[in-house]
């Protein structure tokens, strides 16, 4: 019997000995190795954290100790060791476990995450509500190197210092995002890590940090004094964290024994680990950044590159925007660290000097791409719909109220699938069109998709295009549409009382229900400004108007045509189709847009159901 087959739960762990223990952490490895093979899902991170993941429910008694695991995407093996074992094979699938924590999966997943850097501060109040009730139980954030470049990290480290509370700040640092990390932290920490320093602490490691006698005034200034030596006092002490490391976050001994002295001392800590993203599974080691989050994919060779991939929309934005490119010198390129899932991979590489990744930092990357454009450049934020959720007041207070001219690509717009409610993309549409002075686009097709960025990238002023996950429709960007004209929409077909006003790639699915029940169909292409022109004409000729959006329905684009209708005194039944007033599961995203009711017989059903009372 292996040893993982006697452990369900975190107090199946702690009769192991350490030998065992190491055993496990092999098990373990290849079991999540074997099991993302076959769900798909985020794999280097989940390697990178085996043996933390093992020593924190070694060491600490969960969930009275309480872990966050920044962005979540890293928590496979602690959900093995929590009682979901079984379960890894229905990962991310429809009423599966999902691939993030979960308040309601598990009482071992004390904070949902999904979007990073928000562990410092949740684990902050738990810590400070441990205090009020004069509990010696810990609460602990687990944080990437990543992670740790967003302002709101700085912001929990920032109040954290200044308490006295039970806190510990683990840093993964495996020197890498989603893609290679950047900025001045990450040259800090690679330098904290670097050559013959680590190199030394590596060796000292042992004695330093697990030998280290557990009274916090020794243990204070025996680690000031031997780091005084090596390393001239890190940041994080200069935050009020009493700062240990760097050590092997893959040397389970040391883990433990660390983790062991920590858990004796009072205050804010901060532990630095070092660890490899992929650890242990070649082929992810090799291409951390292809293994971040995979399909399935066959162990022995690893992921196949498919260059014949169909184009996606991410796909038609990258085209674009190398086109754009040749022709104007001005354009230049923002991502907050999502430059291979945003399609911007080439363009760095051809026109690095116009290519910013910034980290993830929403907020700055927006006020960032404001001072360009107030300089004379020509930016395009690359962002996903879910992260421009983070820069909201950017947007608002930085960028429309001055007016500042920019263009957004906002990609995963709309229902993501496996990653579920976190990342989905589901409010632009409502928090966007209420803005003044912005124009939103909404493609539903690659040309119109093409066409509306190069229409929106020279309209002087802000413009958005919304674009959805996954293949595009009519992959031929060639294929001659109707040119984009502004505020305009384009009528796809005549139809009798009934009418369709879709928003986006949904048109696709309306095509089809249209034809079933003979209704006209507008492709409303415009989500501000709406077309008011398109909407009369509808309405004096139909008795029933239907809008259809991959959005939520409160504040979208249908509300856009009743406010439209109201404002020109007309009226005419209608009815508004779009993502209901809830959070949605993860699944693939053709079951999830069905539960959504965005499947065409649901679509069609309401439609037919609401006309009989017409
Ligand atoms: C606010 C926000 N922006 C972007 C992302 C997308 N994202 C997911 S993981 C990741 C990289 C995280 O790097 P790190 O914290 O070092 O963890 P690692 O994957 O290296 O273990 C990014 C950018 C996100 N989850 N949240």
């Amino acid at each position: 019997m292996s040893v993982l087959e006697k452990i369900d739960y975190p107090k199946d762990l702690k009769n192991l000995n350490r030998k065992e223990l190491k055993s496990l952490a092999s098990e373990l490895r290849q079991f999540i190795i074997e099991s993302v093979s076959k769900t798909g899902g985020h794999l280097s991170s989940n390697l990178g954290v085996v043996e933390l993941t093992l020593a924190l429910h070694y060491v600490y008694d969960a969930p009275k100790d309480k872990f966050i695991w920044d962005v979540g995407h890293q928590t496979y093996a602690h959900k093995i060791l929590t009682g979901r074992k079984k379960e890894m094979h229905t990962l991310r699938k429809k009423g599966g476990i999902s691939g993030f924590p979960r308040r309601i999966e598990s009482i071992y997943d004390d904070f949902g995450t999904g979007h990073s850097s928000t562990s410092i501060s949740a684990a902050l109040g738990m810590a400070e509500s441990l205090k009020k009730k004069r509990s010696k139980n810990k609460a602990i954030a687990i944080i990437g190197d990543g992670a740790m470049t967003a302002g709101m990290a700085f912001e929990g480290l920032n109040h954290a210092g200044s308490t006295q509370n039970n806190l510990l700040v683990i840093l993964n640092d495996n020197d890498m995002s989603i893609s290679n990390n950047v900025g001045a932290l990450n040259n800090y920490l690679a330098k904290l890590l670097s050559g013959k320093l680590y190199g030394g602490l590596k060796k000292s490691g042992k004695a330093v940090f697990a030998k280290v006698p557990p009274v916090l005034e020794l243990a204070r200034k025996t680690e000031e004094h031997v780091k005084g030596m090596v390393i001239p006092g890190t940041l994080f002490e200069e935050f009020g964290f009493n700062y240990l490391g760097p050590i092997d976050g893959h040397d389970l001994d040391v883990l433990i024994d660390t983790l062991g002295n920590i858990k004796k001392l009072e205050g804010p800590q901060f532990l630095h680990i070092a660890t490899k993203k992929g650890y242990g599974y070649k082929p992810a080691q090799n291409d951390p950044n292809k293994f971040h989050g995979v399909s399935k994919f066959d162990t022995k060779n690893g992921i196949a590159n498919n260059l014949a991939e169909p184009r996606t929309y991410t796909k038609v934005f990258s085209d674009w925007i190398l086109d754009e490119a040749s022709k104007d010198h001005k354009l230049c390129a923002i991502t907050p660290a999502m430059s291979d899932g945003s399609g911007l991979n080439e363009f760095s590489k051809k026109y690095p000097k116009r290519f910013y990744d910034v980290g993830i930092a929403e907020q700055h990357a927006l006020t960032f791409a404001a001072g360009l454009s107030l300089s004379g450049h020509k930016p395009v934020v690359a962002i996903y719909s879910t992260f421009l959720q983070r820069a909201y007041d950017q947007l608002i207070h930085d960028i429309a109220i001055q007016n500042i001219p920019m263009l957004f690509a906002i990609d995963r717009a709309g229902i993501v699938g496996a990653d579920g409610a976190t990342h989905s993309g589901n409010f632009d549409i409502s928090f966007i069109r209420c803005i003044p002075n912005l124009i939103l686009m909404a493609p539903s097709n690659a040309a119109d998709c093409y066409q509306m960025l190069s229409f929106g990238y020279n309209y002087n002023g802000i413009c958005a295009v919304r674009y959805p996950r996954g293949i595009s429709h009519n992959q031929d960007l060639n294929k001659t549409t109707e040119p984009i004209k502004f505020g305009r929409a384009k009528k796809i077909r005549n139809g009798n009382s009934i009418a369709i006003l879709a928003f986006g790639t949904i048109v696709n699915t309306c095509i089809e229900v249209a034809e079933d029940i003979n209704a006209t169909l507008v492709d409303m292409r415009f989500v501000k400004p709406i077309d008011k022109k398109m909407i009369k004409e509808i309405c004096l000729d139909h008795n029933f108007i239907v809008t259809v959006e991959e959005n939520v329905v409160s504040g979208g684009g249908g509300s856009a045509v009743l406010e439209a209708l109201s404002e020109m005194q007309l009226s005419c039944k209608t009815l508004a189709i779009g993502i209901p007033d809830k959070f949605f599961e993860h699944g693939s995203q053709k079951e999830v847009l069905k539960e959504c009711g965005l499947d065409k017989n649901t679509i069609k059903n309401k439609i037919v159901k609401q006309h009989k009372g017409c």
